[in-house]
């Protein structure tokens, strides 16, 4: 498949998997991995391996090795100020069973910086998918549609920078791997 620029996103050797993402430091890793625990018990299905927890900003998909340095220089345009995310809401999405945790409020440079991603890579002729960002963080796979109770989690997240992540698919799981993070915008 060959994008208006010349950009391949094709299934063929030198290519990675590839995608936009925020990713989490130690300590709130270490709770969205035990909301991730909490919610199993409900939904049962798998969890997310701790150390790939992430929130993905804009799904890249297969790319060509070769191009791979124009995704690590993002330009100055896509940067927004650092924010805090509260994600303060989990639950499971029937159609794809999956799990996750959200913020029930998207703050403003989230939503921009994810819509300055999005711009930024059609305009350099990535194909994406047509669908409306909704942030969330998966916490378990192949979950059953369960009600989970009301008010178990809050977590501060302090968003300071954002990253290329590499996927690597398996069959008990992806395994992902940062390619490069860019610390956001400090003291706007
Ligand atoms: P998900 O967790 O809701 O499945 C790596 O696959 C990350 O990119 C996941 O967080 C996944 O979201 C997200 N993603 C978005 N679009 C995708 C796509 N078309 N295929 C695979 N993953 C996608």
């Amino acid at each position: 498949m060959a994008a208006g620029n010349g950009v391949r996103q094709a299934l063929s050797a030198g290519t990675q998997r590839v995608f936009f993402a925020l990713w989490p430091g130690a300590r709130v890793r270490a709770e969205l991995a035990q909301a991730a625990r909490r919610m199993q018990r409900v939904l049962r299905g798998r969890r997310t391996r701790d150390d790939s927890i992430h929130l993905t900003l804009a799904f890249i998909g297969e790319v060509d090795v070769d191009i791979l340095p124009r995704l690590l220089a993002p330009p100055a345009g896509v940067f927004t100020p650092a924010f805090l995310l509260t994600l303060d809401n989990w639950g499971s999405w029937e159609r794809n069973g999956i799990g996750w945790a959200a913020p029930s409020r998207i703050p403003d440079p989230l939503r921009d910086l994810a819509a300055n991603l999005e711009g930024w890579l059609r305009g350099a002729g990535f194909e994406l998918e047509l669908r409306t960002f909704a942030p969330h963080v998966t916490l378990v796979r192949k979950a059953q549609y369960a009600p989970l109770p009301d008010s178990m989690m809050r977590i501060a997240w302090q968003v300071n920078e954002f990253a290329l992540i590499h996927s690597q698919l398996a069959p008990d799981g992806a395994r992902y791997r940062m390619l490069r993070a860019w610390p956001l915008k400090r003291g706007a």
